[in-house]
């Protein structure tokens, strides 16, 4: 029987030997999977992007862990699951033992124990209750901008893409990061000369839903507001800025979400965006308002990273709203989709992420497949997202099957999205992507995603020096703006060529 009790700290004697631990990662891009119970996972490199990828206050622990919950198959065949119903909650194996631990005070802890998975429904419907459930609408099929584009977006280069998607049935347009001045600055930069209503009545026009990608609790310091307003940042106790990791060549920092200032700014910033007309909205890099630090409103993390989150939603109103890099738990109840995995991209696997930075949320199809596939018992309380599928395999490096597999879990996931360009595709491919998109839901249960479960590691001298080296040259800033600059140089030519290519077709 499922037993609910409250304490700050729990611990359950194992009734048979742990075979296999369920590690739930953070959020939407943290590592989860089912590990052996004495196996041991490195800590990811570089540490530079500990706080955008793990929870950044349990990186050194040792024994098998994760965030909110925690589950055991024991050798007498049956599951043990340990859940926090609370904010701020981290469950450990140690030994014998299960243990929970919530940061500050005492919480509400389910325990259950079942044959088979049910101990996730059961879970997840005690969660549900105490968080509540999205709105029982179906995930609309989605073209996004990211996987293609990246942040080479123009306004001109995406209405060729919206003019190229003539009859096929996607419900949203979803422009990506690259339309902002900067991270911080959500105004349209000068590559959207009719602004971000302009355009957004253009995908309207085109009988599309509006979507828009926005990191609203994330600024750089190269924006205007992190220069406005150093006291909205999340600092130590000292009153050093928090890291929220690195990107766009930049150092990220976060948004003290229990500010009042930051609220009130976060409601404006959401106001606007739908008063563009976007009716759907991505709001991504959201664990940044849940890392831990000093609040001007003291509370407990995740609790403050809801508030943030609550007053966004409020502000959307009736807009389908799609968290992505996000605490899984903190946002049950106020999204309507939610990313379950980290990044795909158009190589399966790579060898120096996963082998020699041990690496499992950095972009990459096969990461992706293994987060996503260990969340699915999410289902149950928000549509889940496994990131977008691809279709045009000329421009990918996948295997016909590697590809196939990840449409299949869209297909699961009962969430369709893809980057690729109508351009990029063969006659077949567009009739795959159409196929896939009038696509019925599938059953978990009649595929089989056991390629992409395994967590590589290597024991090889070698390996072990490369990664410590590596991990050194991920931490020099210098070294990640130039890779970021060249990333970007490569891209852009890439695209270019093509623009060219297509000049008289469309993109
Ligand atoms: C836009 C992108 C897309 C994408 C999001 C997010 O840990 N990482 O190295 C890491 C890299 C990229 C990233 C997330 C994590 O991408 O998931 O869909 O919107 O931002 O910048």
């Amino acid at each position: 029987m499922p037993k609910i009790e409250n304490a700050k700290e729990i611990s359950i004697l194992l009734p048979s030997p742990a075979k296999k631990y369920y590690r739930h990662g953070w959020q939407s891009w943290s590592l989860a999977t089912w590990q052996d119970a004495e196996q041991k996972i490195a800590i990811p490199k570089p540490s530079i992007l500990h706080p955008m990828q793990y929870d950044p206050a349990y990186i050194h622990e040792k024994r098998p862990h994760g965030s909110s919950l925690g589950a055991v198959k024991m050798e007498n065949g049956k599951i043990l699951l340990l859940g926090a119903l609370d904010f701020d909650a981290h469950v450990f194996l140690d030994g014998d033992k299960l243990i929970g631990q919530y940061e500050n005070e005492a919480g509400e802890w389910l325990t259950a124990e079942c044959d088979k998975d049910e101990v996730f429904n059961l879970y997840a419907a005690e969660l549900g209750k105490r968080f509540g459930k999205n709105r029982e609408v179906k995930a609309p099929n989605i073209w996004c901008s990211w996987y293609s584009f990246y942040t080479h977006i123009t306004e001109k280069n995406l209405s060729n893409v919206l003019k190229g998607l003539d009859d096929l049935p996607f419900d949203v347009f979803q422009v990506d990061d690259g339309w902002q001045q900067a991270i911080g600055d959500w105004i349209p930069n000068e590559k959207f000369p009719s602004g971000m209503d302009g355009f957004a009545a253009q995908i309207r026009r085109a009988g599309r839903t509006p979507g828009i990608w926005l990191a609203p609790l994330i600024v750089v310091p190269s924006s205007k507001i992190y220069r406005q307003h150093p006291d909205w940042l999340l600092r130590d106790k000292k009153g050093k800025l928090i890291s929220a990791g690195f990107n766009w060549g930049e150092n990220l920092y976060a948004l003290d979400t229990t500010h009042p200032e930051v609220l009130e700014w976060l409601s404006a910033l959401t106001k606007k965006v739908r008063s563009w007309g976007f009716d759907y909205v991505k709001l991504d890099f959201l664990y940044a308002g849940a890392l831990p630090g000093v609040r001007k409103t003291p509370m407990k993390r995740e609790q403050a990273y809801r508030l943030g989150l609550e007053t966004m939603r409020n502000a959307l109103g009736d807009a389908y709203l799609l968290t992505c890099g996000a605490p899984i738990i903190p946002s049950l109840g106020l999204c309507d989709g939610m990313r379950i995995g980290p990044d795909v991209a158009s190589h399966w696997d790579n060898h120096r992420d996963d082998v020699l930075l041990s690496n499992f949320a950095i972009p990459g199809t096969r990461n992706a497949i293994r987060t996503t596939v260990n969340r699915l018992w999410l289902k149950a309380l928000v549509h889940t997202d496994p990131d977008v599928a691809y279709f045009a395999s000329a421009r990918n490096t996948m295997t016909a099957t590697q590809e196939k597999m990840l449409q299949d879990l869209a297909l699961v996931c009962n969430y369709k999205a893809t980057s690729d360009l109508p351009s990029w595709l063969r006659a077949k491919e567009r009739e795959n992507l159409e196929r896939f998109l009038n696509a019925e839901e599938k059953k978990k249960e009649k595929n089989n995603f056991s390629a992409a479960m395994p967590i590589p590691q290597s024991k090889r001298v070698q390996d072990k020096l490369i990664s410590a080296i590596l991990g050194w040259a991920g931490n020099q800033r210098l070294i990640l703006r130039a890779s970021n600059w060249l990333g970007d140089k490569e891209l852009k030519k890439k695209l270019k060529k093509q623009l060219k290519k297509n000049k008289n077709t469309l993109c």
